[in-house]
């Protein structure tokens, strides 16, 4: 995700404020919704009739359908490889994307005047908000909501100011949730407030080592009580500007520190969801430290955290790595990591983290394969970490990219099905590995086979037969399923 919030204290905003909206700011941030400025800033939750008027629940209609607010591929219900679309992705919405995203970028403000906002960060504001994100979330059909803990609720003047409004705003979210939905997974926001500059676990002040350990306690366990399924570290400024000024060996024992002692807790208050970890290489520091799958997995080992995390794979942080998404997802399947993925896609000719919604088929049919090899994601899922473009600023365009973006999956899970169905993509891979399905192949991949015993079969065998990696002809039978 990227966040661009609003300058503060633009001198239009602060001119058109009311005080209570000021406080709103100052406390919390920017407003969401500066075109409603002039607008009462509410006390109150109430909001009359629907927030999404005029929009169905969205239903499976098929591929011939023209109807944007319905479904062409992802039908819940139908079984694909032995299990029920809906469970493959455990799709989830992103509150922050679909209900904080303003739509403003480092050049220009807000652009998107959703109209239950009122242009406050207020309590009452926040539980409406929650009130619309549960519409939306039946209206989608999903069962699943992901958040950060300063998304769903306002700061205050002090930490328990701050954990009480959140309090507040969680008891409210339970009882909207009903015994249905649930938390994919929540997390605190150790990124926005100015305290986080030089990061929340490897921040070089004691202090905001404390003050972050506090706010991931609180998350951890406002999380636990919503019935979360898991809990996501992504280090939002955990990394480095310079070399020069930083103890980079330090800082990584602090954030090996730190997750320890959020194990600990995890253990200690019976919250029985998995921890993942998010790999990003950059954005907004110089250099992250959970740089990818790779250097993620390598810090996990070398801290003897292995068992005790999982990755959260994010797509466009995966090509700002230089990486693909089926590169991570590879990587963290193959080290028993893959947890959970963040749905989203970046642009080929923008070098920064645009979290789009997913709509390339071929991207989403190699996504797929992963997730089928790993036999699903589960207690993970789908969280869509994807947000509208600026430019799009209607209510039912929030709908139509979560549609899109599912069915773009659902496009997926069938192709991958009939790759697999097929299996000529699997024949071809065998066969390039043949060679190995062979006394001597035996023995070197049960680490038997010496140097020794190679070069004797080297000297008998002379010069080896190299046979075609048939590259084209793979790419070839994918195409044929997409
Ligand atoms: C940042 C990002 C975050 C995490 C949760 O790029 O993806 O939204 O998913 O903090
Ligand atoms: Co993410």
């Amino acid at each position: 995700m990227t966040y661009f919030p609003l300058p503060r204290g633009t001198i239009s905003i602060f001119r058109t404020s009311t005080a209570k909206q000021l406080k709103g700011m100052i406390n919390g941030g920017p407003p969401t919704c500066p075109a409603n400025l002039e607008s009462d800033c509410g006390d109150s939750d109430e909001w009359k009739g629907e927030f999404f008027p005029g929009i169905p629940k969205i239903k499976y209609e098929g591929p011939s359908s023209k109807n944007p607010l319905a479904f062409k591929w992802y039908n819940a219900e139908e079984v694909i490889l032995g299990k029920k679309m809906k469970d493959w992705f455990r799709f989830s919405v992103a509150f922050w994307h679909t209900f904080r995203g303003t739509g403003a970028d480092p050049f220009g403000a807000p652009t998107k005047n959703w109209p239950w906002e009122d242009g406050t960060n207020s309590v009452a504001m926040a539980k409406r908000r929650m009130r619309a994100n549960f519409e939306f979330i039946d209206k989608l059909g999903v069962d699943w909501w992901c958040f950060h803990d300063r998304d769903i609720a306002p700061d205050g003047q002090t930490l328990e100011e701050t954990n009480a409004n959140l309090d507040e705003v969680v008891e409210f979210a339970k009882e909207l949730q009903g015994s249905k939905i649930r938390p994919l997974w929540g997390t605190a926001q150790l990124f926005l407030h100015p305290r986080y500059m030089h990061g929340g676990a490897t921040s070089s002040e004691l202090g905001v080592y404390a003050y972050a350990a506090a706010q991931v306690k609180k998350a951890m366990e406002v999380t636990h009580y919503l019935g979360g399924e898991n809990y996501v570290f992504w280090g939002g400024r955990e990394g480095y500007q310079s070399l020069l000024n930083t103890d980079m060996g330090r800082e990584l024992d602090h954030m090996a520190r730190f997750l320890e002692a959020a194990v600990a807790y995890k253990k200690k208050i019976g919250f029985k969801g998995t921890l993942l970890i998010e790999p990003k290489p950059q954005e907004p520091t110089k250099h992250q430290y959970d740089w990818d799958a790779a250097t993620t997995a390598n810090f996990l080992r070398k801290y003897g955290l292995i068992g005790e995390f999982k990755l959260n794979i994010e797509c466009n942080h995966a090509t700002l790595a230089g990486h693909s998404c089926h590169h991570e997802l590879e990587t963290a399947r193959l080290n028993d990591l893959l947890g959970n993925i963040d749905a989203n896609t970046g642009d080929p000719q923008i070098g920064w983290d645009t979290d789009q919604f997913l709509t390339d088929i071929a991207e989403a049919t190699m996504v797929m394969q992963s997730v089928v090899k790993n036999g699903g994601l589960a207690p993970g899922g789908f969280n869509f970490d994807a947000k509208l473009r600026r430019e799009s600023t209607d209510v039912e365009d929030l709908f139509i990219a979560h549609i899109s973006g599912m069915d773009t999956l659902a496009r997926g899970l069938c192709n991958a099905a009939k790759i697999i169905e097929d299996g000529s993509l699997a024949e071809l891979v065998r066969k390039r590995y043949a060679s190995f399905d062979t006394e001597l192949g035996a023995l070197i991949e049960t680490g038997k086979a010496d140097f020794e015993l190679l070069e004797k079969k080297a000297l008998q065998w002379g010069e080896p037969k190299v046979p075609s990696a048939k590259q084209e002809l793979a790419e070839m039978i994918f195409q044929s399923a997409l």
